[in-house]
């Protein structure tokens, strides 16, 4: 990096929000999964939109590269620097508007951990629609960027149908602040929508406008045990469709066994598939979630939590398999979105895969079932990089086949940039990239992801 460039990003910023030291940048420029490492020049901590449109502007003039980073809890090696770049963290753009119970929305910086958002809301009854396990690092801006899912998709929806607004820096320095006070408006392109799961390849969202929702006031939870994967689908696909579904999550009884053992969280049913259920309404759900169960075929009782303490339990049983995904060192992820009648298919060859390439390998399955979007971990998967790559291959292979998505809800990243032709066609990525280099001619912004 230039003298000239750092004396720029100094003026803009201040030199308390420019560092250049070393050890900083080794940490920030390796993913929290410790599977991938890049290089970086600086890091920079605007305080402001303004203040970010001129460290792009900066930076784009000095043909310097740019990575933005937000909680940094990429699963696709999203913020992993490939040309030395300027690190952009929105870490400092953390207002948090009031909460407009009216219209039930609130403003928020893109630098604001979901955690604080959630917080900030529920003080006022309401509740933001996105949550995940990642949720006291991840930021808004970071989950906007991804579109990111998670455990409430089924009901809510992804970030995209939480965002009415937004403003964002574009390549060349200048602002778009995209807000609507109504509900209904058409006029013109939906701008928004197109910064929504752009892994920031066309700009830097530094506001956000999100949409609230009501609370329910009841909610009821179960995990029931199935011997067969194909039972378990069968009956998600049967609860997706009752009204006040709020969450449908897959747990392998696998993953349990190893919650049980490192973190004292055991499954509370039988059965080698879980499935975890919850409804929530305005009135009580329990008989109607009771009669819904009953229609189903499980092992044994299913577990079912009613008051706060009991429903806490049983999502400890899901959450915790977060905790237990890196011990035996960085596990090899994948995220896939797949057709539901495909998803023993899935299960079944994914492990044949895995036992012929690493037999000591232990495959996890778990994710968000209602969408057929599913986390696949392969922990104690030690492999060179060469096999490791042959079997990445492989498995994208095996998702195409099965007429799913290479990618799901934790976006291309750099990880999966090479795999983009399995789930989009020639012109449509010949469209992506018009997109690309309308936005950012001499393609400087975030550069290692979506596109090879
Ligand atoms: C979840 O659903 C996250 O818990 C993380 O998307 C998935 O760690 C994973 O593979
Ligand atoms: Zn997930």
């Amino acid at each position: 990096m230039t003298a000239g460039l750092m004396d720029r990003l100094a003026a803009v910023v201040g030199s308390a929000f420019l560092s250049t030291d070393p050890d900083v940048l080794s940490a920030a420029s390796a993913d929290f999964t410790g599977r991938y490492r890049g290089r970086a020049s600086a890091l920079v901590r605007p305080a402001s939109t303004e203040e970010v449109a001129q460290v792009l502007r900066a930076c784009r003039d000095a043909g310097a590269h740019v990575t933005i980073q937000g909680g940094r809890t990429s699963m696709v090696a999203g913020t992993v620097p490939e040309h030395d770049d300027v690190l952009l963290s929105t870490e400092r753009l953390t207002t948090v508007g009031e909460v407009d119970t009216a219209e039930r929305r609130i403003a928020v910086g893109t630098g604001v951990p979901l955690a604080v958002l959630q917080r900030a809301v529920a003080d006022a009854g309401l509740m933001f629609g996105v949550d995940l396990a990642a949720r006291d690092s991840a930021t808004v801006g970071g989950m906007a960027s991804t579109n990111a899912g998670g455990l409430r998709t089924v009901r809510y929806g992804n970030m995209g149908e939480q965002v009415l607004g937004l403003d964002v820096a574009l390549p060349d320095g200048s602002v778009v602040r995209r807000h609507s006070p109504v509900r209904r408006d058409n006029t013109g392109y939906d701008l928004p929508a197109l910064f929504v799961g752009a892994e920031g390849t066309l700009g830097v969202i530094t506001r956000l406008d999100l949409r609230l929702h009501p609370r329910p006031t009841h909610r009821v939870t179960a995990i029931c045990g199935f011997a067969e994967l194909a039972g378990l689908v069968d009956a998600s696909r049967a609860f997706g469709d009752l009204d006040g579904i709020a969450a449908l999550e897959l747990i392998d009884a696998g993953a349990s066994a190893l919650t049980a053992e490192h973190l004292g969280v055991p499954a509370p049913v039988e059965g080698a598939w879980l499935l975890l259920t919850e409804l929530a309404a305005d009135h009580d759900q329990t008989e109607r979630l009771a009669a819904a169960l009953d229609r189903h075929k499980m092992c044994g009782e299913p577990a079912v939590g009613v008051d706060s303490n009991a429903r806490q339990r049983l999502w400890q049983v899901r959450e915790s398999i977060t905790d237990i995904l890196g011990v035996y060192g960085p596990p090899l992820k994948f995220d896939v979105s797949l057709p539901l009648a495909a998803t023993e298919e899935f299960a079944r060859e994914s492990a044949a895969l895995i036992g012929a390439e690493i037999p000591q390998a232990i495959p996890v399955l778990f994710g968000h079932i209602g969408e057929g979007n599913l986390h696949l971990n392969v922990l104690r998967c030690a492999l060179d990089a060469n096999r490791e790559h042959r079997l990445y291959a492989a498995m994208m292979e095996l998702i195409a086949g099965c007429g799913g998505n290479v990618s799901s809800e934790h976006g291309v990243g750099s990880a999966k940039r090479d795999y983009l032709g399995m789930s989009r066609d020639s012109a449509d990525i010949a469209a992506m990239r018009t997109v690309k280099s309308a936005f950012d001619p001499t393609g400087y912004l975030n550069t290692a992801v979506l596109f090879t």
